[in-house]
């Protein structure tokens, strides 16, 4: 009776997803210990493996000020990962947004932003050493209109500062895995075009760099297929990179009735999925959360779960893709 009971409850997301030795992530907010929703803790820990701190790793969640850190929140989320048998993606250490104002604002020379660059990434991801599987270095670093996007490490540095990122993180923790990560980049585009060329070029250089993560935040009007997801993962993949999906959701969008869209939504989804299976070198897909109670974008529904915990029909497609039966 018990067995079958077993039985009859369909394998979580991760079980499935490590028996394909694949990683499933999801981003993880506030609602982590609020008693209120235990919900949230238990889903997290029985459907994926993967974990990533929206927003606790960020330079502007650590430090205000020079030198002084505090760790407490990101360490719980570690501790929660550790637990229950998790892996750690670290975001993020060079990244324009949520900047203390005294990097953002300061008038560095080249020399002095590269040892604020040097100090901060040895102090974080010296911290967390270890602990976080994979890091995204260097997040978002190409401009939507071409070339590198004017940053306060851009104007100080100069383009070389994004070979130093990768470097000062290797010598901080030698065993993560070093991830340049960026959105608008899924398919086959002028934007990917650029960062393929721009990754291409660090290999040569022999820079540090271990993986390229693509952020894919996407809408349910999305084909993965027409904007050939699936050929660019795999180009980046044959310059000897690791390839992850990062920041997955779909926006619930365009025409005809609720339900539709939710399946379109669903085969987004699946497809993004599918596109990451096919390739050797796609090690994980993480979602930038799971339930619309917590989104970046909630008033879009873009999650697997919705505001009360229910999983949507995303959730049985992504099942279905890592070949389980919902
Ligand atoms: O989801 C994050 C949100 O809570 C923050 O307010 C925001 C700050 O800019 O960052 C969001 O996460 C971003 C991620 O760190 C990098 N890629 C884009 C994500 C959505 O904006």
């Amino acid at each position: 009776m018990l067995a079958s009971l077993a039985l009859a409850q369909p394998a979580p997301l991760r079980a499935l997803a490590e028996q394909r030795g694949l990683l499933i992530g999801a981003a993880v907010g506030g609602a982590l210990y609020d008693p209120l929703e235990p919900e949230y803790a238990q889903i997290l820990a029985r459907e994926f493996n993967l974990v990533v701190a929206e927003n606790a790793m960020k330079w502007a969640s650590l430090s205000n000020e020079r030198g002084q850190y505090g760790f407490a929140g990101a360490d719980a989320l570690v501790r929660f990962a550790r637990q229950h048998g998790q892996r750690v993606r670290g975001h993020t250490l060079i990244w324009h947004e949520q900047l203390p104002a005294w990097v953002r604002n300061g008038a560095f020379s080249r020399e002095a932003m590269l040892a604020v660059m040097q100090e901060h990434i040895q102090a974080v991801a010296g911290h967390f050493r270890g602990q976080v599987a994979y890091w995204d270095v260097v997040n978002e670093a190409v401009s939507d209109r071409g070339g590198l996007r004017e940053t306060p490490f851009l104007r100080a540095v100069g383009p070389d500062y994004l070979e130093h990122a990768f470097r000062f993180a290797r010598a901080a923790d030698p065993q993560a895995k070093l991830f340049y990560n960026d959105y608008g980049a899924d398919g086959i585009n002028t934007k990917s075009d650029e960062i393929y060329a721009l990754l291409k070029a660090l290999k040569a250089k022999g820079v540090p760099i271990d993986g390229v993560g693509f952020q894919a935040h996407l809408d349910s009007t999305f084909s993965p297929r027409q904007a050939r997801m699936r050929e660019n993962l795999q180009r980046f993949a044959d310059l000897g990179l690791e390839v992850h999906i990062t920041e997955l959701d779909v926006l619930l969008r365009g025409a005809g009735t609720r339900e539709e869209r939710l399946e379109a939504q669903a085969r987004v989804y699946a497809e993004v999925l599918e596109a990451c299976r096919a390739v050797a070198r796609c090690t994980a897909v993480t979602l930038w959360g799971f339930t619309d109670a917590y989104s970046w974008r909630a008033a879009a529904e873009p999650l697997i779960f919705d505001a009360l915990y229910r999983p949507k029909p995303a959730y049985h497609a992504l099942l279905r893709a890592l070949g389980g039966t919902p």
